[in-house]
């Protein structure tokens, strides 16, 4: 049980010029809101005189094992009294005194409540070019397209939650991607999100960040791309499949019934749109078993798929139509020649016969992709009974 309202977690390493400041700032806000609170400085393994200096400050220090920016928050908000937490950056770069607005959010019932620096004031200095002008509104653009969160800022490092939501999201990253994992763990497990307009500081350190603009750009991107079966799979996958499809059958379609009719299409464009079939359902092969593999983590119960597949899937009936359409492939195979050699039902003329041989290497191919993403659900499918 909880014994606090709020605990102000910050994450910190080698900060002993700012740290101070930050430490104060944080024991003010708790007194603004009149409120039971601690102020946590997670620290893991500063070379510098951080821990005193926290300590002398009013803070309860923390000690981390192991780096990273993810497994110091973590380590923090584990150790953390407070039912309500807010974590910021320890190097001066947010006011710790304006987390009053954030804490009135998750008393009025939001879970997660998030800053954003472009609705707030941004210092001279404070964001260089690329994070204020690619990094960061490039991987808001496809964090709202791929979870649908809605936010105009997910970099932002001013957050607050409830300690019970930062329990049900299992939070597993280590480094700086740990922010952008929040956002798509409480997307995927429902969290009530609130923004709040935040304010962004030059930092009051006399070194580098710790932040590495491409590297850990990319680990942020990486973890959604990730998460997001539906993004990664799903859309390329039914973009190519559509298309593929479409064409493989409406070439066969044209062939059999109007011969000639858009000849700019001739018959050997069946083997582009084969190409785009195939991309296509190996794509959504692997979507389906990731998205399964998401599920197994309980990061997605909510998923349609997921529910359709539990009710209806089994992998006899996967084997069933795997099984069915290879051989529908290679019946069609084995009668081309005997239509070209033979005088029984023959096939008509050349275009037709390498439509049906496309069409048959499509079904066999597609038969053999549903065996064995049959057999890898099926071994999800056991590990739950
Ligand atoms: N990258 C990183 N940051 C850490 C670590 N431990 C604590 N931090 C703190 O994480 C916060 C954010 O780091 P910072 O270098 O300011 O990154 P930026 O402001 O996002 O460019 C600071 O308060 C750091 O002291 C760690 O192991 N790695
Ligand atoms: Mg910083």
């Amino acid at each position: 049980m909880s014994e606090l309202e709020l605990s102000i977690v910050i994450p910190a390493l080698d900060e002993e010029r700012t740290i101070a400041h930050c430490v104060g700032k944080a024991l003010k806000a708790i007194s603004t809101l009149k409120t039971s609170g601690e102020v946590v400085v997670a620290d893991n393994g500063s070379a510098d005189r951080t821990r005193e200096v926290a300590t002398a400050a009013g803070a309860r220090v923390v000690a981390i094992e192991g780096r990273g920016y993810g497994k110091t928050l973590r380590g923090g908000f584990t150790t953390a009294k407070g039912r309500f937490l807010v974590m910021a950056d320890a190097d001066g770069s947010y006011d710790f005194e304006e987390c009053v607005p954030y804490v009135e959010k998750l008393r009025a019932g939001f879970d997660l409540v998030v800053g954003n620096r472009f609705q707030g004031v941004i210092s001279p200095g404070a964001m260089p070019f690329l994070h204020r002008y690619l990094g960061t509104p490039v991987l808001t653009v496809v964090m709202n397209l791929l979870f649908g969160t809605g936010l105009g800022d997910t970099n932002c490092g001013m957050r607050a939650l409830r300690r019970d939501a930062f329990e049900r999201m299992g939070l597993k990253a280590d480094g700086m991607e740990f922010a952008t994992e929040m956002l798509v763990k409480a997307s995927l497990v429902g969290l009530k999100i609130a923004e709040v307009p935040c304010n962004l500081y030059k930092d009051l350190r006399d070194r580098p960040p710790h932040l590495r603009t491409w590297r850990d750009g990319w680990r942020h991107l990486r973890f959604m791309l990730l998460f997001s079966p539906l993004g990664t799979f799903f859309f390329p996958g039914t973009f190519c499949a559509t298309l593929g499809g479409a064409g493989l059958l409406g070439l066969t379609v044209r062939d059999v019934l109007a011969p000639g009719t858009a000849d700019w299409l001739a018959s050997r464009h069946m083997l582009t749109a084969l190409l785009f079939w195939l991309v296509g359902i190996g794509a959504l092969g692997l979507g389906i078993v990731a998205q399964e593999a998401d599920y197994q983590e309980r990061y997605d119960a909510r998923n349609r798929l997921i529910v359709f597949l539990h009710k209806t899937f089994s992998l006899e009936k996967g084997l069933i139509l795997g099984t069915a359409l290879i051989l529908l492939g290679v019946a069609l195979l084995a009668y081309l020649p005997i239509s070209y050699y033979g005088r029984v039902l023959p096939l008509g003329p050349d275009a037709l016969r390498l439509d049906g041989a496309v069409l048959a290497i499509a079904s066999v191919l597609t038969g053999v992709q549903c065996v064995f993403v049959s057999f890898a659900l099926g071994l999800f499918y056991h590990r739950v009974k």
